[in-house]
């Protein structure tokens, strides 16, 4: 039987063989201390809320071996990926590239680009290392997902408006279905969470809203298990 999620704006039905998991950007440069979310001036304890959602729809989707993929944000050690303008954000001395408490700020390869540890990706799971907020900009996410049959994503990850928002636009041009999943996500600001979570399931009928649709983890690992 068809699984279907009790969610906004209307029930989303999917196949565990035909959807994945997009974690998106639970790297220590935004959730710690010292990393990058923190040299633009965030609170990034506001992130933690998204970490115990996000742990239980990963154990649901790896139970039913639903494709899981994760995502990190970060750039060259040379910066040659990185556009001036991004890098020319944020405090002198604090910016990407700088050095700082977890390595070179929002750098590959250096401890703060990395996933936490309670989310760490599991043999087999696919990483995507992405420049830009969007998970399809300059990756190979859509041939992957393309090749493995994927019709449908469910999104969890950091940031709400940014990082998820953008790869959920991405992914709805892309003819990609998409449910974020509410509290798995999490923003430096709780109005744009709010916000950016109503804009996705916004004008919806049926066939869901403009960008999707909208549930928490503990309806999707329920419909997984
Ligand atoms: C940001 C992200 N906020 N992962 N990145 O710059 O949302």
């Amino acid at each position: 039987m068809t699984p279907v999620i009790p969610a906004e704006p209307s029930p989303f039905a999917f196949a565990p063989a035909r959807s994945a998991l997009v974690v998106i950007d639970m790297q220590r440069d935004f959730l710690e201390a010292g990393g990058f979310g923190e040299s633009l001036g965030n609170d990034v304890s506001l992130l933690a809320s998204a970490i115990a959602p996000c742990q239980a729809v990963l154990a649901a989707a790896r139970a039913a071996d639903m494709l899981v993929i994760h995502t990190r944000e970060g750039h060259r050690a040379d910066l040659s990926d990185a556009p001036p303008a991004k890098v020319q954000r944020g405090p002198p001395g604090q910016r990407i590239g700088d050095p700082g408490p977890m390595g070179r700020i929002l750098i590959r390869g250096e401890p703060g680009h990395g996933i936490i540890d309670a989310l760490a990706p599991i043999a087999g799971e696919p990483v995507i290392d992405k420049p830009g907020k969007g998970a399809f900009y300059a990756t190979d996410l859509e041939p992957m997902l393309r090749n493995a049959g994927i019709e449908a994503l469910f999104v969890a990850g950091v940031t709400t408006e940014v990082c998820v928002h953008t790869t959920v636009r991405e992914a709805n041009d892309r003819g990609f279905r998409c449910l974020v999943i509410a509290d798995a996500c999490a923003s430096y600001f709780p109005e744009f969470h709010a916000t950016a979570l109503r804009m996705i399931s916004a004008q919806g009928g049926p066939g869901g809203g403009i960008f999707g649709w909208v549930a928490d983890s503990t309806r999707v690992a329920a419909a997984l298990h």
